[in-house]
């Protein structure tokens, strides 16, 4: 399997994340893009009409995307049921997770085009707010529901929230998200130091 991703992106990190926990990572190749929505890439365009990381192409050539379907498709291939439950409150309560920490990531990533890739003088302030708004409800209601998190192994939840503060502590570390979320920074402490996370410490290309 051929992986289009990039080491900046939490998107590509949850599926390799992913990849790590179930054994998998030695069956994809990662080829790293460079992409923008406004400078794709034609080998990602090739293979998945959004020009979006992460794209995963299978051995016969299928591209699947995105990263939700990737991981699923990892744990069906990896014997089904090991990072998602399989059936019961406790999948869609995972699933949920995943939800709110993808939420969080395109709030990051959405703002990080807004103030890094568009010209100064086309930047829209109270966007750029309000996205960073989704973040902060986010992390406070995280803060508020610990169980929702807590506990032993590794789920598709628990790895999107990992990949999802990993990446505000990459690109928006001066935001301080630890300052006043105790339980929250307990918890990302010891989940980033699983292999899998550290296999795949955001970076830029
Ligand atoms: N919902 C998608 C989001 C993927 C995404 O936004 N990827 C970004 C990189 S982190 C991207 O490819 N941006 C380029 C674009 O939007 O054209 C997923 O879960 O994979």
């Amino acid at each position: 399997m051929r992986l289009h991703t990039n080491p900046a992106s939490p998107f590509g990190r949850k599926v390799m994340v992913t990849a790590h926990e179930l054994g998998l990572a030695d069956r994809i190749t990662v080829e790293n893009r460079a992409v923008t929505p406004v400078q794709p890439n034609e080998a990602v365009v090739a293979d998945n009409p959004l020009g979006k990381l992460p794209t995963l192409v299978l051995d016969d050539g299928t591209p699947l995307y995105d990263s939700r379907v990737i991981c699923e498709y990892l744990d069906s291939l990896a014997g089904g049921g090991r990072i998602l439950p399989r059936d019961g409150m406790a999948r869609f309560r995972t699933f949920r997770l995943q939800a709110l920490a993808d939420g969080m990531m395109e709030a990051g990533v959405l703002t990080r085009y807004e103030t890094f890739l568009r010209p100064e003088e086309l930047r829209w302030h109270a966007w750029v707010e309000h996205q960073k708004l989704k973040i902060t409800r986010a992390l406070d209601w995280l803060e508020a529901h610990p169980a929702e998190y807590r506990g032993e192994g590794v789920d598709l939840g628990r790895i999107a929230l990992g990949c999802a503060l990993g990446y505000l502590d990459f690109r928006f570390g001066a935001d301080r998200w630890r300052d006043g979320r105790p339980q929250l920074a307990a918890w990302f402490e010891g989940f980033a130091t699983r292999p899998s996370m550290q296999a795949t410490i955001p970076h830029q290309l």
